[in-house]
């Protein structure tokens, strides 16, 4: 028969019963078997007790003053702080109807008086057999759920930078659109690109590339607000997603960006590299802001003329700026030209009224 292995701690036993001389009798043999005995004198007293300190079983006797055993059983088992405690009702011998109303009550087993102590002891054996199994069984499946958050954190951060990857940020953005559609409230985008990153890569190797992306992340990190996201779009690439801000907010967060990253120097090993960056804005509500889609190429755009126009700049979608250099670039560029119109059946957000699909980038 299973005793208390050296390795285990011994399992600590609550009697509760309001007779001392059972409560010694029983105390006496579990010492004797290794276990650690606890008593408590009424249901109340137990109750305490198993709240304060949850032992690893119960032998509770089911006649009591203040608090019968079956009422005792009864809240023990519907407290749902509780872990799992066996419990053991000790019952009168013909008293059919206690065991019935105890196991109802939530007792696990039972045993009548007088107490046969071998009886007991498989009881008990069998008892915390289960209490052990229900145990592991958690610890299992706390260590699925923690599993699980590692890889959900995993599958939505970029694993170079620690922040949002693409896919993750596109749903947030999805969300994030849809939310600020619904309270009408001013939502910004805003897309950076290093400028001239790819002479990173070139001068100091490709690790100097990775250190000059991380600290550019941190940066980005360092600035945005609690609510806002920041992710890594594509290779040197990153959108910040802005709840609550206006185009001129967002203008003005993308050049305080600017700034701290043409004043940052970036190291790696014994080297130090400056580097600028590049940032096109757009902001919902926008009479040519339709969708996500609508949102994201518009600050996309501003950032291709921020690039065309110089670098180490900010641009604003369909400022005067943007306007004059897009109409200047129509249908010579491929990658204007390259792009469908936003589809009215995407379903992401509502139409603007008013506002006609022309079939073209942006109407002027
Ligand atoms: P521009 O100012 O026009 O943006 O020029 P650029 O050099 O920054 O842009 P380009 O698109 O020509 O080059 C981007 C480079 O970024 C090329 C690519 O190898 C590099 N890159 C992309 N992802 C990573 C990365 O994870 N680590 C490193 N080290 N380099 C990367
Ligand atoms: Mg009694
Ligand atoms: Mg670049």
């Amino acid at each position: 028969m299973e005793t208390p292995r050296e390795s285990d701690r011994p399992a600590r036993i609550l009697i509760v019963d309001d007779h001392e001389d059972n409560v010694e009798l029983l105390r006496a043999r579990l010492a004797s078997w290794g276990y650690r005995p606890e008593s408590a004198g009424d249901g109340l007293e137990a109750l305490e007790k198993v709240e304060s300190s949850p032992p690893d079983l119960i032998l509770l006797d089911v006649m009591m003053p203040k608090l019968d055993g079956i009422e005792v059983a009864r809240r023990i088992k519907g407290n749902a702080a509780l872990p799992f405690i066996p419990i053991i009702m000790q019952t009168a011998l013909d008293a059919t109807e206690n065991k019935v109303e105890g196991l109802e009550a939530g007792a696990d087993d039972y045993i009548t008086k007088p107490i046969d102590f071998p009886e007991l002891k498989a009881r008990l054996n069998s008892m915390l057999r289960i209490k052990r199994l229900q145990e592991e069984l958690e610890e299992r499946e706390r260590q699925l759920l923690e599993a699980n958050e590692r890889l959900r954190h995993m599958s939505q951060t970029d694993s170079l930078t620690g922040l949002d990857n693409r896919r993750h940020l596109e749903e947030r953005l999805d969300e994030m659109f849809e939310h600020a559609h619904r309270l009408n409230e001013p939502f910004a985008c805003v897309m950076c690109d290093l400028d001239r990153f790819k002479s990173v890569n070139d001068t100091h190797g490709h690790q100097a590339g990775d250190a000059v992306l991380k600290q550019f992340a941190r940066i980005l990190r360092n600035e945005v607000r609690e609510i806002d996201r920041a992710g890594r779009y594509g290779g040197e690439e990153f959108m910040l997603l802005l709840p609550g801000t206006v185009l001129d907010a967002a203008v003005t967060f993308a050049e305080r960006v600017r700034k701290q990253v043409e004043g940052h120097t970036f190291t790696f090993d014994d080297s130090e590299i400056r580097r600028t960056a590049s940032f096109g804005v757009s902001a919902w509500p926008h009479p040519r802001i339709r969708d996500c889609d609508t949102l994201v190429r518009a600050a996309d755009d501003a950032l291709y003329v921020a690039k065309e126009t110089g670098r180490n700049r900010v641009v604003r979608f369909a400022s005067d700026e943007f306007n004059e250099h897009l109409a200047a670039d129509d249908g010579s560029d491929e990658r204007r030209s390259d792009v469908p119109p936003p589809s009215p059946s995407s379903g992401r957000s509502g139409v603007q009224p008013g506002v006609a699909d022309a079939g073209v980038r942006w109407e002027r």
